[in-house]
């Protein structure tokens, strides 16, 4: 691939669109729910998707994008826009706002999320923080950078000295009494964070500033950028029972490899792995 010409678009596209984000924060903005009252989106998000497929197009018109404000809510749109994600030849995974209840909020965590796949295969990954102006940018096979300086995941090696961080799942992705299982979990380790960016909290397991993290059904736009940079920082990425990550896992792991196997054995006795 043209690696450093899918960069440049990827940091373009991220640029514009964490402006025009940066610049909204603090406007009132028209929401709208999806599925839930906890599955919000923007005008804001249109804009920004709209701004980054405009830039993607313009560079690859002949490149395939899967885009979270482009794809019909429900099961079927889901399933057949990830299968021709991951048949396409080139596939642009964009999510325009990872963290869309943050930003409705203001609680400044969110982030614009951009990831290249090639016939299934991350090639890469862009999570651009508008706030602190933190970019995060990994091409496989070339590790991964913070503002151009290499980043690295961090060292702990045992639960009780790691920091984990996961994400509470939208009201109707399913409550039960399992999410008890998170405080059992909280026993295990060092302390768990939750801060509704999938994208981030990834970049963060890159960066070394988290241990791991794991969140049940999330979508492949809010982690496909954040699993290339944690690979390419030298950390695992698998879904929760520690099998192999591809673009169709939903309940994911990632974590600096060292603590990989303790998590998923504590994620199957609290029984937070999401397969319960
Ligand atoms: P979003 O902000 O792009 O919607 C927080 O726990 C994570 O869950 C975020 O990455 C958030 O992405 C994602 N998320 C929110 N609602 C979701 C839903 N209905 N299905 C899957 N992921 C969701
Ligand atoms: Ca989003």
């Amino acid at each position: 691939m043209e690696e450093s010409r899918e960069r440049d678009v990827a940091l373009t596209a991220a640029r514009d669109a964490g402006k025009l984000i940066r610049d909204n924060v603090n406007q009132s903005k028209r929401v709208s729910t999806k599925t839930s009252e906890s599955d919000l989106v923007t005008d804001i998000d249109k804009r920004a998707e709209a701004l980054i497929r405009n830039h993607i197009l313009q560079a690859f018109p002949d490149h395939n994008i899967l885009g979270e404000e482009s794809v019909e809510p429900g099961t079927e749109g889901l399933t057949h826009a990830l299968a021709e994600t991951q048949e396409a030849r080139h596939s642009w995974i964009i999510d325009p706002i990872d963290g869309t209840t943050n930003f409705v909020h203001g609680f400044p965590f969110f982030c614009v999320s951009i990831a290249l796949a090639e016939r299934g295969e991350l090639k890469l990954g862009v999570v651009y923080d508008p706030i602190r102006d933190e970019w995060f940018v990994a091409e496989k096979g070339k590790g991964a950078t913070l503002n151009g300086e290499p980043i690295r995941v961090s060292q702990e090696k045992a639960l009780s000295e790691s920091l984990l961080a996961s994400g509470f799942p939208a009201v109707a992705r399913g409550r039960s009494k399992k999410d008890n299982g998170f405080f059992d979990l909280r026993r295990e380790v060092r302390n768990i964070r939750t801060a509704g960016s999938a994208a981030m909290l990834l970049a963060y397991v890159a960066a070394g500033r988290l241990s791991g993290f794991w969140e049940i059904d999330l979508n492949v736009w809010d982690v496909a950028a954040g699993v290339l940079l944690v690979e390419e920082a030298g950390g695992r990425v698998s879904d929760t029972l520690g099998r192999p990550y591809d673009l169709s896992v939903r309940h994911i792991l990632a974590t600096n490899g060292l603590i990989h196997d303790h998590t998923v054995n504590a994620l199957k006795k609290t029984g937070t792995t999401g397969f319960e």
